[in-house]
């Protein structure tokens, strides 16, 4: 049988890509352009060499894509054929970007002397997604008499060293010509040349500081333990935001908003700010960076890029340590002003007690993934500090791709555990506003390959995007208006949504019934009426 140059290539690249970059999952919408592309994937996922995932939208593959980059730490491989289908990857590509996670883009697209004369279904595919995406690799069309062997592992290893040191999106434009696919060769049959993983070896930049000053640690999106190691090791209050990976332990002051906003009399002693990821959510944390009485000393982020709104941070490092003896009483005294401001939750079905539940209903193997808007706002003031994952697109921080992204994390929740032999799955519980969770309706579409997941889509529906009534323009302008120019009620019937995709539904009116609302396993859309 003859082998068509452009499937000795696919499946070559893909074989070495996946074998050298332990590359775990591929997520594929279908096209003509693309197909040698998925008939090797479909060969290295039946010989279980990798997971396929196969979507019918390419915006919403593409967050699903980033949330299980995102939970795994490892590359992801996306794969469309050319045009707008390249163009749909847009919006989770910027938040890959400005988070620092790992997607590698396979774009199909017609040969060079197909490109810029109308030829069908044909866009300027290279530098589609300008600045967001600094590493593009536009690759010729195989073709015979060229060892595409040869091509195909060489360009997997540059793909693998562009991602080294570049966290975030690569793209790989790969031109195909007529024939555009064979049966043969198999790509799982394909001997992967054994490499050594290349090494990173950033240089670490040290800080040695006067411990005597009043300091806290910020950890923002993608802070990490790191900030949890530091707060720990030098007696510094923590104030952690949800999708830190940080709000956890002693250090943590989780009322710290309150404390901030109420200007209690620690929060007028802080001199120092030391910065971790990308803090967005609240404004009496932003106001912290502005302070001329406060200097501000930035970790750098490997994930998040840089980090200083303000302007005025006064050092950029990678390591801190400090040259005095360590005053534990100042985190004391937060501790003790934590205790003493601790919220008070109302007997109510209201944001806080969804957020409280939420977290009470979560243990160490589910997965808690947090919208935009109010909600996670409100998880920054009152959960506690727990160490479970939560996750949150803070990178754009928009509110599109929520259901998706959650999908991507509950994937590989469930592959983590179910590899790893142990029976109870966990949850993944995605809360979200409504018109977050309406942004996203479409990826309620699931593949019946992937129908054993636990994922909760948890909408709290109070009538459109009410974070907008805190902007100053709520009052200046009348209320029809507000309605109509930002809050945007639907008048959308959840119920019915989620009949339509196959979902179960729970319709949660009274706080009693959440908690056990929040135990229920495989797919379900739970609707909480916060109105
Ligand atoms: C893609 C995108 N479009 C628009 C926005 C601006 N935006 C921020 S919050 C919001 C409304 C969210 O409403 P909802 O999900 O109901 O949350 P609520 O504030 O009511 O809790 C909008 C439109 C955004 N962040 N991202
Ligand atoms: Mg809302």
């Amino acid at each position: 049988m003859t082998e068509a140059p452009s499937q000795v290539f696919a499946a070559n690249f893909l074989a070495n890509l996946v074998g050298t970059l332990k590359v775990g999952h591929i997520y594929l919408a279908p096209g003509s352009r693309s197909q040698a592309l998925a008939v090797a994937t479909e060969q290295l996922a039946s010989a279980g060499k990798v997971k396929l995932h196969v979507r019918i939208d390419e915006r919403s593959m593409a967050f699903s894509a980033l949330g299980t980059a995102l939970a795994t730490q490892t590359p992801v491989v996306l794969i469309t054929t050319s045009g707008t289908a390249v163009a749909n990857l847009h919006p989770a590509v910027l938040e890959a970007h400005h988070s620092g996670v790992p997607l590698i883009l396979l774009t199909a697209d017609r040969p060079a002397e197909l490109r810029g004369v109308g030829a069908n279904q044909t866009t300027e595919q290279v530098g589609l997604f300008g600045a967001a995406v600094p590493m593009v690799f536009d690759v010729e069309a195989p073709s015979a008499g060229v060892d595409e062997t040869k091509r195909a592992v060489d360009l997997a290893d540059a793909v693998s060293a562009a991602l080294l040191g570049h966290p975030g999106p690569v793209q790989v434009n790969l031109s195909f010509r007529e024939p555009l696919s064979s049966a043969l060769p198999d790509a799982s049959r394909i001997a992967v040349v054994e490499r050594e993983p290349l090494q990173d070896e950033p240089e670490v930049e040290w800080a040695i500081l006067d411990a005597s000053l009043e300091t806290v640690v910020i950890a923002g999106a993608g802070a990490g333990e790191e900030a949890v190691e530091l707060a720990e090791s030098f007696g510094w209050p923590l104030f952690a935001e949800p999708s830190s990976g940080a709000r956890f332990g002693l250090n943590a002051i989780v009322g710290y908003r309150r404390l901030l906003q109420n200007q209690h009399d620690l929060a007028k002693q802080i001199k120092r700010v030391i910065v971790f990821g990308k803090p967005t959510l609240s404004r009496q944390v932003t106001a912290l960076f502005f302070d001329e009485q406060i200097e501000t000393v930035v970790v750098r982020s490997k994930t998040h890029g840089l980090f200083d709104v303000a302007r005025r941070a006064k050092q950029f490092v990678d390591e801190i340590s400090v040259d005095s003896e360590v005053d534990f009483a100042w985190l004391a005294a937060w501790r003790t002003a934590d205790a003493e401001n601790e919220i008070v939750f109302e007997n109510k079905l209201d944001r806080a007690n969804l957020v409280r539940e939420l977290y009470q209903a979560s243990g160490l193997n589910d997965c808690i993934v947090l919208g935009a808007s109010r909600l996670i706002r409100e998880a920054d003031s009152v959960a506690p500090a727990k160490p479970i994952a939560v996750f949150s697109n803070r990178g754009l921080a928009g509110i599109d791709g929520t259901i998706a992204t959650a999908t991507g994390i509950a994937i590989a929740n469930h592959d983590f555990f179910a590899d790893n032999g142990v029976e109870s799955v966990g949850i993944t519980r995605a809360l979200m506003g409504d018109i977050t969770a309406l942004h996203d309706a479409s990826s309620l579409v699931f593949d019946q390959q992937d129908s054993d997941l636990n994922l909760q889509v948890i909408v709290g529906n109070d009538g459109g995007g009410t974070i907008f009534e805190t902007l100053e323009i709520s009052q200046t302008i009348d209320d029809q208006a507000f309605d109509r120019l930002f809050r945007t009620r639907q008048n959308v019937d959840f119920w019915h949504l989620a009949e339509a995709y196959g979902w179960q539904y729970i319709r949660v009116e009274r706080l009693e019934q959440l908690a056990e609302a929040l135990q229920t396993r495989g797919r379900v859309l739970i609707e909480v009426l916060l109105y």
